[in-house]
């Protein structure tokens, strides 16, 4: 066997977003296109000769091409080992665990997430580094830097592997170790939760419906929650991974798991309601005739994680995305630790749960996680409500009620516009952001701006810095409109509108959200002017 050097040419474009690069698979199927990121990573990352790389994706189209490709790369690229996850699966906590488990210099896990799939769909590679969590800025923007110069791409000249059947082979003076995919996570599941204690309140009949989307999660929720904690066969929908999600977008909100939405507002509804996303890092949570936004999820998880035996010495930290809900903020200060505010994008959060300063962290986009891996983790906050319901033996309702009585509740939405012409999204933000100076003291109806900004982040840990991380309206009372890009689409902009409005404790707690925050919506529109610059009136999306 030999390794062959193929010389090539850089493609434009190819920097990493909040979540790796994401293009569609017709991009990725040109020439070289994936080959050339894939070695921009191994010249720029920081590994010893023989060393362990993890591989492993959502199932989605193109997984199977890629990686066998990426093995034979390895091999010339002076790795040792490689792991890949049984027929090329590995959700991204999972892979995150593999990688911190097994001591590899990082991983490269392929998932455009939440975006659909398939030959016409999206097609993603993200690099996570040995602590098991994203690639950090300087790492993401070396390699960027690298696939601008790149002139040549080196591979072994070797059939593909078979990936289906657990065992090793050789690719030269590579080991390629095909491992299953659910094992070491599972594993890790039941050193954290409870599941004596989650079996027992099955056993005494608690409910539950998880729609895995056709996508990565089914395997991990079958064992996990059928096999190890006893629901019955069937209580994981839709949990056959499918190469384009059979057709939807795999992405957990209440637009795409709609029919898990209307099965937790029906009659029929079980206790709790749960689904995850294509690569399985998020998490929808619903309680009989209750959803819970992802930010009031992570504070409700925050308040009670003690009850769980992996978090029962207490948290040394929360931390949240800017745009997520304060909610958390709330619980931290009533527990008297530390709450950081990070920019969007699990990689912000590696440094602070390295250095043992947060515990738990959220975003608003339905992802939630802890110190266990370092990526967002859809079946660990699906365990963590289990865990906490079994123990405390109340619904999700009652729950939430009871949290919202103690802490007061931050009705929250996001609003999406999306695929909208990238001259006009930019122009948008252009001009907000040169009005922001003027904004404080305006009104917009019986709001009234106390500061305006653009986010930017001091890391306490490293001290890099990041700028531009979205626009910021804070009124007086606390309500807040965010503003910003999303770095994760793949077909011109999509703008993000976040609504958030506080109401205290005694105050008006189970009100409709869109009514409670119809002024924000007014004030973001005259703030924004969003639909004169995108000619849109209303958004595609609200979660
Ligand atoms: C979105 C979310 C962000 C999340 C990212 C990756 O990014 O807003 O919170 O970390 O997706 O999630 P953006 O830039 O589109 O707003 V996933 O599940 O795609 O790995
Ligand atoms: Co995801």
């Amino acid at each position: 066997m030999t390794a062959i050097t193929h010389a090539t040419t850089p493609y434009d474009g190819q920097k990493p977003g909040t979540s790796g690069l994401r293009k569609k698979v017709r991009v990725f199927a040109q020439q070289g296109y994936a080959e050339n990121f894939v070695q921009a990573v191994f010249d720029v990352v920081e590994r010893a000769p023989g060393s362990t790389l993890v591989v492993g994706g959502d199932g989605r189209y193109y997984n199977r091409t890629v990686i066998q490709q990426v093995i034979r790369m390895a091999a010339a690229n002076g790795y040792g080992r490689v792991l890949v996850g049984q027929g090329g699966i590995l959700s991204t906590p999972a892979a995150s665990h593999v990688i911190r488990k097994y001591g590899a210099s990082g991983g490269l896990i392929l998932s455009a997430s939440h975006n659909p799939g398939g030959p016409d769909e999206d097609f993603g590679i993200k690099y996570n580094i040995a602590n098991g969590g994203p690639a950090p800025e300087a790492v993401t923007e070396a390699i960027y830097a690298r696939t601008q110069t790149i002139d040549r791409w080196v591979a072994e000249d070797t059939p593909d592997i078979d990936l289906d059947s657990i065992g090793t082979a050789k690719v030269g003076g590579l080991t390629v170790e095909v491992i299953d995919s659910v094992a070491d996570y599972a594993a890790l599941m039941e050193t954290l939760f409870d599941f004596p204690a989650i079996r027992a309140a099955v056993a005494g009949g608690l409910t539950m419906a998880f729609d895995a989307m056709s996508a990565v999660t089914g395997p991990y929720a079958t064992e996990i929650l059928e096999r190890r904690l006893g629901f019955p066969a069937g209580t994981v929908r839709n949990g056959v991974p499918l190469e384009d999600f059979g057709g939807h977008h795999p992405d957990p909100n209440l637009v795409h798991a709609k029919d898990l939405y209307n099965l937790m507002m029906s009659p029929a509804a079980p206790d709790f309601g749960a689904a995850s996303d294509g690569d399985g890092d998020r998490n929808l949570i619903i309680g009989r005739g209750r959803f819970i936004t992802p930010s009031d999820s992570l504070a409700m998880l925050a308040a009670n994680a003690h009850l769980a035996p992996g978090y029962a010495g207490g948290l040394k930290g929360i931390a949240r995305s800017m745009p997520t809900s304060a909610a958390a903020d709330r619980v931290a200060a009533a527990l008297g630790i530390p709450a950081f505010e990070t920019p969007t994008g699990w990689k912000f959060f590696g440094n602070l749960l390295d250095a043992g300063m947060a515990t738990i962290c959220g975003e608003e986009s339905a992802g939630t996680g802890s110190d266990h891996v370092r990526e967002k983790d859809g079946l660990w906050a699906v365990l963590l409500w289990l865990n906490i319901l079994a123990v405390r033996g109340v619904s999700v309702d009652a729950l939430a009620r009871e949290h919202w009585a103690k802490f007061g509740r931050n009705y929250y939405a996001r609003h999406d516009y999306e695929a909208l012409p990238t001259e006009a999204a930019n122009a948008l933000i252009a001009d907000l952001t040169a009005a922001l100076p003027t904004l404080p003291g305006q009104a917009f109806g019986p709001l009234t701006v106390a500061a305006a900004d653009s986010f930017a982040y001091l890391d306490p840990v490293d001290g890099s810095t990041s700028a531009n991380q979205g626009l910021r309206v804070l009124f007086e009372g606390g309500s807040r409109i965010v503003f910003r890009l999303s770095g994760t689409g793949t077909e011109g902009a999509t703008l993000r509108v976040y609504l958030e409005r506080y109401e205290p404790a005694d105050g008006n707690l189970d009100a409709d959200v869109g009514v409670m925050l119809a002024d924000l919506i007014a004030a973001a529109e005259a703030i924004a002017g969003i639909t004169r610059h995108t000619a849109r009136t209303a958004p595609d999306v609200i979660t």
